[in-house]
């Protein structure tokens, strides 16, 4: 299947940020760091819920180790990491994890909704820009409290990484100049 510009672009955008210490490679450590950001970002988290996140967050590196350093360096390079589209069920699993984990360290007083401040805070932890976090929040619908639904958030997050899907709430994500 080839991906949609708009899956190509998201997926570009993910690779710049999820290298963490910016040397044009991912690693373990890029996880363990961007772990360590995220977790900071929300002070009220549950212990638990940050260790589920941390977990999540270097299961995820260790996945996309293993199924996509073609060349067995032990670090993804860019040209490595665009054949994360080509078979994106290899990744359902990890990314559903993640993304539940990651939406649950949104909703700290666990009632099933992410408000807005908690959402930014956690997305521009990850490296996301704040005007197109803002602009994502709306598209997701934000109820009259200013907020969202964790599910709803965590099926964004799986939206995010489908190569078929184009014009989703995750596109606002990727700056404009870029597409
Ligand atoms: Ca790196
Ligand atoms: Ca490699």
């Amino acid at each position: 299947m080839t991906p949609t510009t708009e899956a190509t672009d998201r997926i570009e955008l993910v690779f710049s940020l999820f290298d963490a210490d910016g040397n044009g490679y991912l690693e373990l450590s890029d996880f363990d760091l961007m772990s360590d950001r995220v977790v900071a970002a929300v002070p009220d988290a549950h212990e638990a819920t940050a260790d589920r996140l941390a977990g999540a967050f270097r299961r995820y590196g260790e996945t996309l180790l293993n199924e996509l350093d073609a060349n067995g360096d032990g670090r993804v390079s860019p040209e490595e990491f665009t054949s994360v589209v080509l078979n994106p069920q290899r990744f359902d699993a990890t990314v559903d994890e993640f993304a539940e984990a990651l939406a649950a360290m949104g909703d700290p007083d666990g009632d099933g909704f992410v408000a807005r401040p908690e959402f930014v805070s956690l997305m521009i932890a990850i490296g996301f820009q704040r005007p197109n976090i803002e602009t994502l929040f709306q598209a997701f619908g934000p109820d009259a409290e200013d907020r969202i639904r964790v599910s709803t958030w965590a099926e964004g997050i799986r939206d995010y990484y489908r190569p078929e899907k184009s014009g989703i709430p995750g596109d606002h994500l990727v700056p404009a100049e870029t597409r």
